[in-house]
């Protein structure tokens, strides 16, 4: 078991219905912490960096209209296995598929739709330093002193 950092964020579906508090629990009661956190407004060339890989998927005009609707939170959370962690937790990219596979995960319980689906989350270590980078400051990422 390994220490590691990822990033997560709360898109504006879950945000504009007021689930963030519930979202961070599911986080803290499965051994993630917070230790980097922002909310904001997505401007639109932040939200097509962010989402540079996905350029030639279909759906990314879409995307990245869709996380400027509304305040989204981004979070680095830190812990045992982190980025594996914060996948499982969030559940299948399709909340109908994560109703079904694992119906405790925020995207069954907290999104209905493929494309609003309520977090994103790293999906490699690679990636996860790479998204940290993308939104956070080194000094921004708080250590644990106690
Ligand atoms: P992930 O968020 O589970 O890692 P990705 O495949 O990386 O899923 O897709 C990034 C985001 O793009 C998804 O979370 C979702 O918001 C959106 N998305 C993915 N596939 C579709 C689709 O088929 N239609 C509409 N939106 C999609
Ligand atoms: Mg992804």
């Amino acid at each position: 078991m390994t220490k590691e950092r990822t990033l997560s964020i709360i898109k504006p579906d879950a945000t504009g219905k007021n689930h963030i508090g519930e979202i961070i629990s599911t986080f803290e009661k499965n051994g993630l912490r917070i230790v980097a956190c922002k909310m904001t407004h997505l401007k639109q060339q932040e939200a097509e960096g962010f989402y540079a890989v996905h350029k030639e998927r279909p759906f990314f005009k879409d995307l990245v209209g869709f996380m400027m609707t509304g305040p989204v939170l981004i979070m680095v959370l830190e812990g045992e296995n982190a980025v594996a962690k914060n996948r499982e937790l969030m559940g299948a990219t399709d909340p109908k598929k994560a109703k079904v596979e694992s119906p405790q995960s925020i995207r069954a319980r907290f999104a209905d739709t493929i494309d609003e689906n309520a977090v994103h989350g790293s999906d490699s270590l690679e990636n996860a330093k790479i998204e940290i980078n993308y939104f956070f400051k080194p000094e921004e990422i708080c250590e644990r002193t106690r």
